[in-house]
């Protein structure tokens, strides 16, 4: 995706044309370090660390220093954090997450400005400037999924995540991972191959019709990604799926539970404190859609 994403800045550059004022909202705290009871599950990962600490490593024989105890059943307060954002884009997993939550955060974007916002992340991860980027403490956290997982764990354990010794907790992490690690990379290897040259035939590998179609396949069965309950899953599914739709990659009608969940993700009023907060004048830059005729029929 990110040869796909520079190719948008490009074009979010040359449409954006006006670069407007960063905007800085900073949100009251709500609920900042709630106290949440220890769950089965937590308590199993902290008995399962401490078992774990201080063994030999098999390849140097040296002594592996003990870890650190997990202190995961208890949460600690949610400390300030600064979310640089880029308007529709990933970032906004993360003010949906604080949302979700009613955590306070601070959230730094250029108005209506792609390329403007992208300047402000770069002062801050000049090395690796993608969205979001978030301040947290004294670190500089990146890649949307790991960000969520932090903030679940440390400050909001047992919420957003259906506990480990459940039967749901397995395809609650397939699906948290399956959103950056097989659908987007798929759908945008498509996208990018096929406005460059249309394909006569479906590849037999897996391509971003399959991924698709299986995310297509589990909600007919499922409420949600996590199973039966709304979890961060779904705050990582929903950008990999609204953003698959925008590209026209396939046919958005053959897919009618997806449609149905994106409805009522989009209805959550947790989303749409979202949208109103990070995506003020719409989707900014959205992607050229691929034209029809560029992507073969479905299989
Ligand atoms: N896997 C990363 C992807 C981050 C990413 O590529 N973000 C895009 C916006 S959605 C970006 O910053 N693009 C700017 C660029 O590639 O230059 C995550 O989940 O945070």
């Amino acid at each position: 995706m990110a040869a796909l994403a520079s190719r948008e800045l490009k074009s979010w550059l040359a449409v954006s044309g006006r670069a407007g004022d960063v905007a800085a909202n900073h949100k009251p705290p709500r609920g900042a370090g709630r106290q949440a009871p220890m769950k089965l599950s937590t308590a199993l990962a902290a008995i399962l660390t401490v078992t774990l600490a201080g063994c030999v490593s098999v390849t140097t024989g040296e002594t592996v220093s003990p870890a650190p105890a997990v202190h995961a059943a208890e949460a600690t307060p949610m400390p300030p954090i600064t979310i640089y954002h880029l308007e529709g884009r990933r970032s906004e997993r993360v003010v949906w997450l604080m949302e979700e939550l009613g955590f306070p955060y601070e959230l730094k974007f250029v108005n209506n400005s792609l390329g403007g916002s992208l300047a402000e992340i770069r002062k801050v991860n000049p090395k690796m400037p993608t969205a979001p980027t978030v301040i947290y403490e004294d670190q500089v956290l990146m890649e949307s999924g790991a960000i969520i997982d932090v903030i679940l764990r440390r400050h909001a354990p047992g919420k957003l995540m259906p506990a480990l010794d459940s039967p749901e907790y397995p395809w609650h992490q397939i699906w948290y991972q399956y959103a950056e690690g097989s659908l987007l990379p798929r759908v945008g290897t498509d996208y990018n191959v096929w406005q460059i040259k249309p394909p006569e035939r479906r590849s037999p590998l897996v391509d971003s019709e399959n991924v698709i179609r299986f995310a297509e396949d589990w909600l007919t069965t499922h409420p949600y990604f996590g199973g039966a309950q709304f979890t961060s899953a779904d705050i990582m599914m929903e950008f990999a799926l609204r953003y698959t739709w925008l590209l026209n990659i396939v046919d958005t009608d053959r897919y009618p539970a997806i449609n149905g969940w994106l409805a009522r993700m989009h209805a959550r009023p947790a989303y749409q404190r979202m949208v109103a907060t990070a995506r003020p004048n719409g989707m900014i830059g959205p992607p050229v859609p691929l034209p029809d005729e560029a992507r073969p029929p479905p299989r």
